[in-house]
Parts: C-alpha cells; sequence; structure tokens
C-alpha cells in the first residue's frame, strides 16, 4: 500500500434478502481491492425505517477502511459494489439490498455534485450515529472529535428505533 492513507468511515444498510448476508459480502468486496483494508467494524443494529417508514426494517452498521484511494474513487468503487449486489433504485429511500454511503474520508471537506463529505444528514440519523461512534472509537485518538460526537449521539432523537442485533467481537 502507498504510504499516504486515510481513514475512512463507510455506513452500511440492507433490508431486502439475507441482509446479513449483503453486508459481509459488501465488505468482502471492499477488502478484495488491493488499496482498500478494513480497519474497524461496529455491532450490526436492527433499524426501524427512517423516511419512508413502509418497508422492513433495516441491519446498519459502520466499517473504517484504511485506504489510499481518494475520495470519487472510493465512492465509485463502493457503487460498483451496490450494483453487483443488485442495488436498483425504484423508490426514493425504498427498499435495497444494499446501501453503501462514504460518511467521512479523513479530515476532507468535499461539496460537490455527487460527493459531500463529511456526510451532510449523519449527525441526524440514530441508524448512523450510533455505530459510526461505536467504531470511531476504536479507530480514532482524536478524543475532542469523539466527546463532541458523543453529545450530538446523547441528543439525538430516533435512538429507541435503533437495537443492537449482533454486538462486534
Ligand atoms: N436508509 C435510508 C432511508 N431510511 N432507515 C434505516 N433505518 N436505515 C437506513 O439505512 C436507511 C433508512 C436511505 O439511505
Ligand atoms: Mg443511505
Ligand atoms: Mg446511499
Amino acid at each position: 500500500m502507498e504510504s499516504s492513507t486515510s481513514i475512512a468511515y463507510i455506513a452500511l444498510g440492507s433490508n431486502m434478502g439475507d441482509r446479513h448476508e449483503y453486508l459481509e459480502q459488501a465488505i468482502e468486496y471492499l477488502e478484495q481491492h488491493p488499496q482498500i483494508t478494513l480497519a474497524g467494524k461496529s455491532s450490526i443494529y436492527e433499524t426501524e425505517p427512517v423516511g419512508f417508514t413502509d418497508q422492513d426494517a433495516f441491519l446498519n452498521m459502520v466499517i473504517a477502511v484504511r485506504t489510499s484511494i481518494r475520495p470519487h474513487e472510493l465512492l465509485h468503487t463502493m457503487l460498483s459494489i451496490e450494483l453487483k449486489l443488485g442495488r436498483t433504485r425504484d423508490i426514493h429511500w425504498g427498499p435495497r439490498t444494499i446501501d453503501l454511503d462514504l460518511l467521512v474520508y479523513g479530515d476532507t471537506k468535499i461539496e460537490s455534485e455527487d460527493l459531500h463529505l463529511p456526510h451532510p444528514r449523519m449527525e441526524e440519523r440514530a441508524f448512523v450515529m450510533i455505530p459510526f461512534v461505536e467504531v470511531i472509537a476504536q479507530c480514532m485518538s482524536d478524543q475532542e472529535r469523539i466527546t463532541r460526537l458523543q453529545h450530538i449521539l446523547e441528543g439525538l432523537g430516533g435512538k429507541e428505533g435503533v437495537k443492537l442485533w449482533r454486538k462486534a467481537h
């Protein structure tokens, strides 16, 4: 791996078919990329659908990866994995085999048409913040940032819709 690497955080979600298998397969595909290594993994949570509520419950988790590829190339890799795992885009916010969202890429800030970093709505979503805070505590040494995120999480609504499904070991 090249010397210049960053830690990126990716949210995974599935609410169709074998949800757990889709999460596992997505992680496997990411790890197959020669410039991506897994750096951390949250527990898996079963979560009530947010936004479009007339759909099945999700499994959600967050992973950390160490990578030397740039944010847009990482996003492209994630989109191609979604396609390989049968993702279609029929209903906005509707059911999906797998959804991979890039949350954070190091300290990079991006505002482009297809990519906003950090993810602009992540701090409003308990199904993202609960696993995110769990995994950053494994991977980040920036205690100030961790504490700030823990405070946001404390004040966040919708946490009752997020239940531990499989604890990370
Ligand atoms: N993703 C959405 C919309 N609503 N709700 C839950 N619980 N989990 C998700 O991953 C999710 C959602 C759009 O990406
Ligand atoms: Mg999403
Ligand atoms: Mg998405």
